[in-house]
């Protein structure tokens, strides 16, 4: 499949992705979110990728949303399909193996904003602006806003943005927790690399079972996700990564893992 509105860019195992449909400030209609599943399907089989980063085209926009001019025209069972194929991307990068990067490089609205919160991290530019303002669109949030922001932020935030479809700054939303980090637009990307490079470091197997331990054990109570982490800390003993990291710790050097 050839996409038109993403392109996947990868160098020394991050893969970075970018919604490119600067026109519409990368607004996802149909054909983008088809190709966001194939683009993301193939860096899930990857096993050279490590880490990946999602940003938009532009200096304007992340995403600012679902594609309205798309959504205007749907009929209730089209809006459906529509809205589940935007659960399912969510969920397939969310359930990356490896850790996603937003670096939100400006309107992340909408869709644009659930995109966000689907990944493991945020950092984003000083004017990136965050929002759920589907309610001024008559609608609610179709791609999963209304269950991962309150997951994210806590209730009370999470209400506010939901019930007001106001915007707020990339400083706020650093306040709330929704980001990590607020950087100068020129610094955006290579922030997100060298963290990205970071990850890249690390021993793969223990990151890919850091990452499903949060996402699964956050779904658990406590002493449930604690026995659950114990399962996942011995499979690490079944690892070649494992035997290097720590033969590489006692003999004082570098380790030089295999991702196996
Ligand atoms: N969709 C389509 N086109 C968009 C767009 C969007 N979300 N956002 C911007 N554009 C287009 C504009 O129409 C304009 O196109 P032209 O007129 O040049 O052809 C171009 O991008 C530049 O935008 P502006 O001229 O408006 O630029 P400004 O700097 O003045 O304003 C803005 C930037 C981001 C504040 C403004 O464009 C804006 O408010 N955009 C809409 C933001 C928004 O409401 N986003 C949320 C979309 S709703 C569901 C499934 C999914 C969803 C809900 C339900 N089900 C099926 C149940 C999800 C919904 C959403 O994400």
């Amino acid at each position: 499949m050839s996409w038109n509105n993403i392109e996947k860019n990868v160098t020394g195992g991050i893969a970075t992705v970018t919604v490119n449909r600067p026109k519409a400030l990368n607004a996802l209609n149909y054909d983008t979110l088809k190709e966001m599943l194939d683009c993301f399907g193939e860096i899930g089989k990857n096993k050279d990728i490590h880490a990946v980063i999602i940003t938009g085209s532009g200096e304007k926009a992340f995403i600012a949303g679902a594609d309205i001019s798309f959504m205007a025209e749907l009929e209730p069972i089209e809006a459906r399909e529509f809205a589940k194929l935007g659960h399912e991307v969510m969920h397939v990068i969310e359930n990356l193996p490896q850790p996603v990067i937003a670096a939100v490089n400006g309107f992340a609205l909408g869709g644009g904003c659930e995109l966000a919160l689907a990944c493991d991290i945020r950092l984003a530019s000083e004017n990136a602006k965050f929002g759920q303002p589907e309610v001024n669109l008559g609608v609610l949030p179709g791609f999963g806003g209304t269950q991962r922001l309150p997951r994210l932020v806590g209730k009370g935030h999470a209400n506010e943005l939901l019930f007001s479809g106001k915007m707020i700054t990339a400083g706020e939303a650093c306040r709330i927790g929704l980001v990590n980090r607020v950087l100068d637009p020129e610094k955006l990307l290579d922030e997100c690399i060298s963290l990205a490079e970071m990850i890249v470091a690390r021993g793969p197997v223990a990151v890919r079972l850091c990452k499903e331990a949060v996402n699964n054990g956050l779904e658990m109570d406590l002493a449930r996700g604690c026995s659950y982490e114990a399962d996942l800390f011995g499979v690490c003993f079944a690892s070649r990564d494992q035997e290097e990291g720590m033969k590489a710790f006692l003999e004082k050097r570098a380790p030089k893992f295999v991702g196996k």
